[in-house]
């Protein structure tokens, strides 16, 4: 914990390294209360900033310096200077070696950031800046190193030892003691090292490369876990396959693994041939893990595999340029996950966690851009802005050169630059230089914040036969004050006919039409196009596939959604629509509940709702998403100022509402489904998640109804699947119902059921945390006090106070405050020993400007007090203080 105020660091600022470290050897000799870590840097001045011996300034955090030795020479205390996060040393030649001894503690390292212990064994997280906890080191991603890693533990409680790249020795040692070195080949920065130790089980498979090497696989476990791991090594297997056919890019090393661990800040981390893994990503079997959870595993274990290219092979010049490494790895796996599934469900999903989520970040006080210009804590950057706002700017690139011109400029991207640390720039030039094309403007989406807003009119001439859009843009200001210039939108789009076919579209000073969708890129602030040889009014369809991260408006009647809804050719614009339409009447309904009127529903919801719902030819899976109301979260980020209780009253009748006209339909299609699962050994497999998630969502409308057949159909399917997918669905709905002794049961059952499975429990705690019911805030503290509840244990921080905090929008915004002040003294507590979650809990607080008047000045209140709370860590610093700026 610092004392001093921490400070900001700047782009502009950027100089290359002093100093540079070819070879890196450690040494790890693990202990129970202790650790030491002996390093043994080769180092020569970088020859990139010219002569002359300046200082040799090292990272090193909580390390306990034993002994430094430069050029051989041991050094005194005299011949160096230590302050609390650097080392400096005065070399006299250009070339060196700088041996260091360190004691560390990772049996009381809970911040889970640098060397720590989890369930008894050893594993490291060293991005971004976590290095700096184990060993003294030029601690920035653009110093390259090869390592060469030696761990020394107990036999008997750490029979595996394992590092990155390849096994070259192993033997016994004294006292029980024994000994493994790894190897790596591949120059990578220090954030990418990883190491274990600990009583590990593995699954092991091999994977034959597009060039016919053979690499070996293993996944290691806790022993009890062996029996789910099958489905991340399929994952794996696939993703290892998709790689090269779609990117032409092959793994590298003899072996490649992965590692589950209990206590992890995030879900993975991509270190070099050593990926370590929260075990929620990477276990998964059907009696245990949800469908949603197999697909988290799957895109996980991707995203992680792709960063071998991504990331690691090119890696970042700086953290600044995070999204380089990550934007470019989501846009990767959301491809992979799209081929393996359905690729317009995952479409769906991805944006409306995006517009949920992203778009909230973007209008609060925490927003930044892509590459932002700034930070004091970089750990608070792992954002939705970098990733997934960054893959839709990947994903732009990809729209605007087309799939070939894409490839071409991302083979030329991993050429020129394998092996070396990189910017946003260079990966734009490589897809400018293979595709002959001037990004410039584009590149606007890079350094500026902000959700743009894209507003769309029309104008139809019928007598020439003309269709004109005119699209205006606009950008809000973000906290960082820059002014917005035109960003390139691209925007694909369609005209229907009055029988709901795609026009041909030809635009004005065209020799012929250009088929019937296609991509305009809008790059001037007001913009106007015009098609030609439109014979009727048409319908235009804006924005397909949301091929551009804005919020664009076009003033479309219910009508007109309804029609597309049913005709659109694109399909995630036929879900938009509904999702449109759906806002309207929710609207509509918020206002009467806010005039005090009695609530009336416009009836077209449950028309367009009941004909989807009547369409066997749809996939089941769109027929799920498109009966989702939008949630309460993206109701809030839509609205001026946010109307909790209005919100929630209003959705909760139209789903009431629907729940009751459409009682039939839904009864059918939940009976057919279940019928079909009872009959089917359960598959991870798109058509069986699509069955499963109608089945599902039909089964917590049909709830709503409180008919004795369905709350005997939700026993039923509680007592009896097979699976979590359909069992926690049960729980769930029994949990939000008013049935006391049947939901007390469940719930017991369940929890003896599953006791011992700590990731089944985190789902336990989470269906109770999101229950919207009253009194949600007692019903999470007494949680807390659950014995299967830790709060030094990420996941279950997450699945009780971020599900409650996060989802329970109607609990948590509690009039009288009680849920911010909740929230506060947990954040304060958690900074005490894990800054990284604390900061990451807070966002629901960031988010006061959102709310009216008495709320804004509880949840200001509460940012106060966290901020007189004491010595804060620089990541809960940044977004207190950001907050309240
Ligand atoms: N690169 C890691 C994230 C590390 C976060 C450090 N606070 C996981 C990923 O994006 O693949
Ligand atoms: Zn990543």
């Amino acid at each position: 914990m610092r004392t001093d105020q921490p400070k900001m660091i700047y782009l502009k600022d950027y100089q290359a390294p002093e100093y540079l470290i070819d070879e890196t050897h450690l040494t790890f000799e693990l202990f129970e209360d202790h650790s030491l870590v002996h390093a043994q840097l080769v180092m020569r001045r970088n020859p990139a900033r010219g002569a002359g011996l300046p200082p040799l300034v090292l990272d090193g955090q909580q390390l306990e310096l034993l002994s430094v030795s430069l050029a051989d020479q041991p050094l005194s205390v005299d011949d160096y200077q230590l302050d609390d996060s650097h080392l400096t040393l005065h070399p006299t030649s250009a070339s060196f070696t700088l041996d260091t001894s360190v004691k560390i503690h990772p049996e009381s390292n809970t911040a889970l950031e640098g060397l720590y212990k989890s369930s008894g064994m050893f594993c490291t997280q060293c991005e971004a800046e976590g290095f700096r906890k184990i060993t003294y080191y030029l601690d920035r991603p653009d110093v390259m190193s090869k390592f060469t890693t030696t761990v020394v533990a107990e036999q008997h409680s750490y029979p595996v030892l394992l590092s990155n790249g390849n096994p070259i020795a192993s033997g016994p040692g004294e006292d029980g003691r024994h000994w493994a070195t790894w190897e790596d080949p591949f120059m990578k920065p220090a954030y990418l090292f990883a190491l274990v130790a600990g009583d590990l089980w593995c699954v092991e498979d091999s994977f034959r490369t597009q060039s016919g090497r053979d690499v070996a696989l293993r996944i290691y476990v806790e022993p009890e876990n062996i029996d789910k791991c099958q489905h991340a090594m399929n994952s794996l297997k696939k993703s290892m396959r998709w790689d090269e056919e779609t990117y032409g890019r092959e793994y590298d090393l003899d072996i490649f693994m992965i590692v589950a661990v209990n206590d992890f800040n995030m879900g993975a981390m991509e270190n070099k041939g050593l990926n370590i893994f929260n075990s929620s990503a990477v276990l998964a079997r059907a009696e245990t893990a949800t469908d949603a959870a197999h697909q988290r595993v799957e895109a996980i274990v991707a995203h992680e595999y792709f960063h071998n290219w991504s990331g690691n092979r090119v890696t970042c010049r700086d953290w600044f340029q995070l999204s380089l490494k990550e934007g470019f790895t989501v846009f990767r796996d959301a491809g992979f996950s799209a081929d393996m599934n359905s690729a317009t469900v995952k479409r769906i999903q991805d944006v409306a966690y995006l517009r949920t989520h992203q778009f909230a970040e973007d209008a609060g006080p925490m927003a930044h851009a892509v590459r932002p210009e700034s930070f004091i804590e970089i750990s608070n950057f792992y954002t939705l802005t970098v990733y997934e706002k960054g893959s839709e700017v990947v994903g732009m690139i990809h729209t605007l050169l087309g799939a070939e011109g894409f490839r071409k400029g991302s083979d030329l991207y991993f050429e020129r630059h394998d092996g070396q640390a990189v910017t946003c720039d260079d990966f734009v030039k490589a897809m400018e230089d293979a595709n002959g094309v001037d990004l410039t403007q584009f590149k606007r989406w890079y350094s500026q914040a902000g959700t743009p807003r894209l507003a769309v009119s029309e104008s139809y001439d019928a007598a020439a036969k003309t269709y004109s859009l005119t699209f205006r843009q606009s950008c809000p200001q973000t906290p960082d004050k820059v002014e917005k210039l035109p960003f390139v939108i691209p925007v694909a789009l369609g005209l229907l006919d009055s029988t709901g076919a795609d026009m041909a579209l030809r635009l004005a000073g065209e020799a012929a039409a250009q088929g019937s969708s296609r991509v305009l890129s809008v790059t001037e602030a007001e913009q106007t196009f015009t098609f030609v040889d439109i014979a009727e009014h048409p319908l235009p369809s804006l924005l397909r596939g949301f091929s551009a991260p804005v919020k664009l408006s076009f003033p479309y009647n219910r009508d007109q959604l309804m029609f597309l809804m049913q005709h659109d050719s694109d399909g995630f614009n036929r879900w938009d629509a509904g999702q449109q339409l759906s806002v309207q009447v929710l609207q509509e309904l918020i206002a009467q509940h806010q005039q005090g009127r009695a609530l009336v529903m416009d009836e077209r919801l449950v028309v367009a709702l009941g004909t989807v719902l009547a369409d066997d030819s749809l996939d089941q899976a769109m027929v799920a998403e498109m009966l989702s109301l939008p949630g309460e979260a993206y109701l809030t980020e839509i609205s001026e100022v946010a109307d909790v209780e209005a919100i929630h009253a209003a959705r909760e009748f139209a789903r009431q509402q629907l729940a009751d006209s459409l009682f039939d339909a839904l009864w059918k299609r939940y009976q057919a489904n279940r019928q079909v699962s009872k009959a089917t050994a359960y598959v991870a497999e798109s058509e069986h998640f699509a069955r499963r998630a109608l089945q599902n969502i039909a089964l917590s409308y049909l709830m709503l109804t409180h008919k004795p057949e369905v709350l005997a159909a939700a026993i039923e399917q509680f007592d009896s699947a097979d699976n979590m997918t359909e069992r926690l669905t049960a729980l769930a709905v029994l949990v939000n119902s008013p049935f006391e002794a049947e939901k007390a049961k469940a719930l017991e059952v369940f929890a003896e059921n599953f006791k011992d499975n700590a990731l089944v429990m985190d789902q336990w705690f989470s269906v109770q945390a999101g229950s919207p019911l009253p009194g949600g805030l007692e019903r999470v503290k007494a949680l807390m006090q659950h014995p299967a509840f830790n709060i030094k244990n990420p996941n279950k921080v997450r699945a009780l106070v971020g599900a409650f905090a996060g989802q329970n929008l109607i609990n948590f915004h509690a009039a009288d405050g009680s849920g911010y002040r909740f929230l506060a003294d947990l954040v304060i507590q958690l900074n005490g020993f894990n800054p990284q979650i604390a900061s990451r809990q807070l966002a629901p607080l960031t988010r006061w400007r959102k709310y009216d008047s008495a709320r804004q000045a509880l949840m200001k209140g509460e940012l106060e007090r966290i901020r007189a709370s004491g010595e804060l860590s620089s990541d809960v610093f940044e977004v207190v203080s950001k907050s309240l700026a």
